[in-house]
């Protein structure tokens, strides 16, 4: 049966890989089971794949193009008769596509009078193969006999329990002189994961007492002792009794839902305390955005894994997603996509106004949350790269001399705040000092990823200021710039993070800032080689983005390869560093880059067990894939449901 909102238009894409004498091809089908002729139409598409510039496309041409975002018209006069096909074949991609979430996800019709048409847009297939698509979490059953008796991840330091007790009815939370936050912290956190199970429950009605008291832990660390009447955590900070009570309530619901499998200590200690110091998760919500819920879930997810930083990507070419007052446009314009807009459809977002903001009330509910829950959250604005829909918002602040494009590597045009612009320093630091006021963290990410090295090569401007510093390229002029942005930064108090190419072209100084390295394994050893404070994330390991594997019907990227569970687990970050080069890591970072998310059971089959794996790295000094595989599996995501939906 055809569903009643199907109108008849479908597109449907399929991509045959390049083989010995075939060239690789892209082909989009509209089929036409309306009834009536179409005439006079474009046809819109978006989704990570990208029409290269040199394409040969037979059926079609290009007649727009914005990064991912293609408009295409057939030849003059043509006509879709009711039951005929549109084909298009496009012969090159900038990169192959691996897997099903690279193509067009959304298609559209773009009519005479340049309204639009939704089309039902059907994932893109690889030639010859069924149409399998895998999504949701993906399912990490609890074994018959799992190697530890307790469920908890990270793993802790020491464990030296026994005893069995099944079915506790819930923990009955008794803070002293300290304990109160943590306590009011964890009900907020099981409550927000776990709604329904009744995780913290009152001695009255059966909770088992847990006393919270003050002693040695450091930082974030605790301990905890069991006996059968009660158990007690130890710990001197809130975030390390709230870890104490993250843990309980681990192994209370390993102990409920695997009965046979997992008990609760009657005896015994557990010792606890992070390897590392930065255990953070990057989220991008400008290629997709996350309703303010969604990120408050997340965070809570993070804090149940133990991670203390969310590195919060608030801006990119596709979109600006903070609040400014003073520039009431970035989110006027910046925030949205849609056809005829500042920003077009891309990456999927279709025809429609689609995307969202954080207003600052949204902001500060967010990091206030967070706070509780022991998460630091570390704002990131990416300059001078990846800024096209904010200098769509605000055109004032390019060179009005510049006479020709450059691109960057998603193929933006013309995308960079450019260094030579006096007035795009006022600008940044009115938005930086807004956006201080939001964010306590000590830390402020400024981006500084992918600027290309011709960026700025036709603007006046920018070449004057070369010869003034006797320099070429690109890198020198984002290094001053971002030298810059540092001193403000410094001068207010605070740390300066960057992707690992704020290092190049003479670099910023390392006393003041943390810098992400990502583009490849070695890449951070050579940054802690070279003086500066790393955060390990490559994205041959880390990125979250990249498929589980090198299937097709896997979801996610590829440009750095695929990381299994198993890869991401099993990567050691500081292999091979020297004792002086250790002595620069600051930590481990997950990231989640949202181009492939078009839906957030895709979002989950590429965040989950992986976003554990990198918590586990982090935590603990003592690290065993089977355990973790025997134990992830209890573990919240995000959209509640697992594979196979
Ligand atoms: C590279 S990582 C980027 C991002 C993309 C990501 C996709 C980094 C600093 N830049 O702009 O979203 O690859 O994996």
């Amino acid at each position: 049966m055809v569903a009643d909102w199907y109108d008849g238009l479908t597109l449907a894409s399929e991509w045959r890989p390049a083989g010995e004498g075939v060239a690789a091809r892209y082909r989009l089908m509209l089929t036409n089971d309306t009834g009536e002729t179409l005439r006079d139409f474009r046809l819109g598409f978006s989704g990570p794949a990208r029409v290269s510039d040199d394409a040969e496309i037979s059926g079609a041409k290009v007649v727009a193009q914005l990064s991912n975002f293609c408009e295409l018209a057939p030849q003059r006069g043509f006509t879709l008769a009711p039951g005929a096909r549109w084909t298009i074949d496009i012969l090159k991609l900038d990169y192959p596509i691996r897997h099903w979430t690279d193509g067009a996800t959304t298609g559209f019709l773009i009519l005479a009078d340049s309204t639009t048409r939704s089309l039902r847009t059907v994932p893109t297939a690889l030639e010859g193969s069924d149409t399998g698509r895998r999504k949701g979490t993906a399912i990490f059953p609890v074994p018959e006999h799992p190697p530890v008796p307790v469920s908890i991840v990270p793993w802790p330091n020491d464990v030296a329990v026994s005893g069995r007790r099944t079915a506790l009815s819930g923990l009955a939370l008794v803070p002293s002189v300290v304990g109160k936050a943590a306590s009011a912290a964890f009900a907020k956190l099981t409550e927000r994961l776990f709604p329904g199970e009744g995780l913290v429950r009152p001695a009255h009605e059966g909770g088992f007492p847990v006393d919270l008291v003050a002693g040695p832990g450091g930082k974030e660390g605790y301990s905890i002792a069991f006996t059968a009447e009660r158990a007690r955590i130890t710990g001197e900070t809130e975030t390390g009794l709230l870890y104490g009570l993250i843990t309980l309530g681990q192994i209370l619901r390993g102990a409920r839902l695997h009965l046979r499998q997992f008990s609760f200590p009657t005896s015994g200690r557990i010792e606890d305390a992070p390897e590392m110091a930065w255990r953070g998760c990057h989220l991008d919500v400008a290629r997709r955005y996350y309703a303010k819920d969604e990120v408050e879930r997340f965070i809570a997810i993070l804090a149940w894994n133990k991670l203390n930083v969310l590195h919060w990507h608030l801006s990119d070419d596709e979109a600006w997603r903070v609040e400014i007052d003073a520039y009431p446009q970035l989110t006027g314009k910046g925030a949205w996509r849609g056809y005829g807009m500042a920003v077009p459809p891309l990456l999927g977002s279709g025809p429609e106004r689609t995307g969202g903001y954080y207003s600052k009330a949204d902001i500060r509910d967010i990091v206030a949350l967070a706070t509780e829950f022991g998460v630091d959250v570390v704002p990131e604005i990416d300059v001078p790269g990846h800024c096209y829909a904010m200098l769509q918002a605000i055109p004032a602040l390019r060179d009005p001399g510049e006479n020709a494009p450059y691109h960057s590597i998603q193929s933006f045009p013309n995308n960079c705040l450019n260094p030579a612009v006096e007035a795009t320093y006022g600008a940044i630091e009115t938005i930086l000092t807004e956006m201080l006021e939001l964010f306590p963290s000590r830390y402020f990410h400024v981006g500084a990823d992918e600027v290309p090295e011709d960026a700025w090569h036709a603007s006046p401007a920018a070449n004057k200021l070369r010869e003034k510093l006797g320099v070429t390229g690109a890198a020198p002029l984002q290094a001053q710039f971002l030298q810059r942005l540092q001193a403000f930064l410094t001068a207010n108090g605070r740390i300066t993070g960057a992707w690992e190419e704020a290092s190049h072209g003479g670099g910023i100084d390392k006393a003041n800032c943390y810098l992400v390295g990502w583009r490849t394994t070695e890449g951070s050893q050579q940054l802690a080689a070279a003086g500066y404070e790393v955060v390990v994330a490559p994205g041959q390991a880390y990125y979250l983005d990249m498929a589980n594997s090198e299937d097709w019907h896997e979801c996610g990227a590829a440009w750095a390869g695929w990381s299994s569970p198993e890869k991401a687990y099993t990567f050691e970050p500081a292999a091979g560093w020297s004792a002086a080069e250790r002595a620069n890591l600051l930590g481990v970072q997950a990231c989640i880059w949202s181009e492939p998310m078009t839906d957030r059971a895709v979002f989950d089959r590429l965040v989950f067990p992986r976003l554990s794996a990198v918590a586990e790295t982090g935590w603990s000094r003592n690290r065993d894939f089977a355990r973790f595989t025997a134990l992830v599996g209890l573990m919240p995501n995000l959209y509640g449901r697992y594979e196979g939906l």
